[in-house]
């Protein structure tokens, strides 16, 4: 492991409802709750004034409402905060070419290998400065943790959130994580936690003294070894700048071709199983899924269907490479089958869509084509999500505060404005009509660092 503190991490801060909260000035401050709005939707997440009342990320929206009936709820905008998303990896890739995104809002970067910082001050530096461009370049907060390895980089950010930096002193590591729950490590999901807490082990001390042998007994050698090694803050992983794995994929070549349909079929279920394991073993879900079929005559077919969002719900991958097969002409014989997964994100809760229109993990079945509920009850209403953006021939620029029964409820503000007035309207009213998001940050020559729009930074509880 590296002598120096100079893994960064960043996360940026209650992402989504962040950029909400500085696109519309009447939430800052406030609760915000960005989510799939439909009876089964899930919170993506809160701001750090919902969060007082206990909700949290993939929680359900219903829970939420009743945890905090004052905040506003809210539909992502996933084109906005992918903009956002590429401005601050942008500043990012300006430390170092080794930047490993995790997510929209969270990153590695190597700064030694960018010849940005070599020791503990350096690195405390480019972290600050850092914090202060993304702040003038998108009017939001991220936090920063600087540590020796990708594993305490990630717990220093966590430390430092909301708005904050932390820095692990390289030698100070094992100290440190030792009282902490053994969910801190990287790869102890639920059910690792659960098995290890009915062995008595709860703290990263106490998986330190289980020692090597009993960690292997109790998961299994890859595992076992692995979260040793955690234990003793030992992570050599390196900041890897592109994932490579740009879709996750199996096949099989089989010695006879098959010509039994139902045994096709078949195959490709159990290909589509072994695919998933595959994508959640990588901590990923995708979009699209892809079917590959090579014929008794070696000609070689694929065909894909994508999602409305990602998933890695076996259920979901294997009907569509079923309805995939469907259009494949498979007489002749087939000598090699295939399954493949592309579009990856890290979050399935991205699929919030989806599960407003009912689709829930494990247990239905999605159906890329239906409609969310108030599409099909009244098809020539035009929809209003709550928090997207609105034009007003006469009162101008806003966004949807809720919508129903006919009528559309808009605030009139801009990111630059005060807080704006609400005005109600019918839903089919000849002049509003939906817009596109408005700049977060606006800069004028020479102003670039007091760009930012001051009030959105104010998520401390
Ligand atoms: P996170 O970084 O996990 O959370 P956050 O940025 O909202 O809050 P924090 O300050 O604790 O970092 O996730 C980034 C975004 O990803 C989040 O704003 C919304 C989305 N997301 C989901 O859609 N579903 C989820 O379950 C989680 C955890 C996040
Ligand atoms: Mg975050
Ligand atoms: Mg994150």
């Amino acid at each position: 492991m590296r002598s120096s503190p100079t893994i960064l991490h960043l996360d940026m801060d209650a992402f989504f409802a962040t950029v909400e909260q500085a696109s519309k000035p009447s939430l800052r401050g406030k609760a915000v709750v960005v989510g799939g709005l439909g009876p089964r939707g899930v919170v993506a997440t809160a701001s750090y004034e919902a969060r007082v009342f206990g909700v949290h990320s993939a929680m359900p929206m219903a829970q939420a409402r009743r945890l905090a009936p004052n905040a506003a709820y809210l539909v992502p905008r996933f084109a906005l905060y992918r903009s956002i998303s590429e401005q601050v990896m942008g500043l990012l890739r300006d430390l170092s070419p080794l930047v490993e995104p995790l997510s929209l809002d969270e990153a590695f970067v190597d700064l030694e290998a960018g010849g940005t910082a070599w020791d503990e001050q350096s690195a405390r530096l480019a972290g600050a400065k850092l914090r202060a461009d993304i702040r003038a370049v998108t009017g939001l907060t991220g936090s920063v943790g600087l540590a020796a390895s990708k594993m305490l980089a990630k717990i220093a950010s966590e430390q430092a959130k909301p708005d904050g930096l932390v820095l692990i002193e390289p030698g100070t590591e094992r100290a440190l994580l030792g009282p902490m729950s053994v969910r801190t490590l990287p790869g102890v999901g639920p059910a690792t936690g659960d098995h290890l807490r009915r062995a008595g082990i709860h703290t990263v001390d106490e998986l330190a003294e289980a020692g090597e042998d009993e960690l292997v007994r109790l998961l299994g050698k890859a595992h076992g070894h692995a979260l040793y090694a955690m234990a003793l803050a030992r992570d050599e992983r390196p900041v890897v700048a592109e994932r490579e794995a740009k879709s996750v994929s199996v096949e099989d070549t089989y010695d006879v071709d098959i010509h039994d349909r139902v045994r096709v079929g078949t195959e490709v279920r159990r290909l589509a199983d072994r695919c998933v394991r595959r994508l959640r073993g990588a901590g990923l879900s995708g979009r699209t899924i892809v079917l590959k079929v090579r014929r008794y005559d070696f000609s070689t077919l694929t065909r894909s269907e994508t999602l409305r969002g990602p998933t890695d719900d076996p259920a979901v991958v294997r009907e569509a490479a079923a309805r995939l097969l469907e259009s494949v002409d498979t007489t002749g014989g087939v000598r090699l089958l295939g399954v493949g997964i592309s579009g990856l994100a890290d979050y399935t809760q991205e699929d919030l869509f989806a599960q407003a229109a009912g689709v829930r993990e494990d247990t239905l079945a999605e159906e890329p084509e239906a409609a969310p509920a108030e599409e099909r009850q009244a098809p020539t209403e035009r929809l209003w999500p709550a928090g997207h953006d609105v034009r007003h021939a006469a009162y101008g620029h806003g966004w949807v505060q809720g919508s129903g029964l006919g009528r559309v409820t808009v605030r009139f503000e801009t990111p630059h404005s005060e807080p704006g007035r609400v005005r109600t309207f019918r839903t089919d009213d000849p002049d509003l009509e939906p817009a596109e998001p408005l700049p977060l940050v606006t800069r004028r020559p020479g102003e670039g660092e007091r760009a930012g729009t001051g009030g959105v930074g104010s998520t401390s509880p």
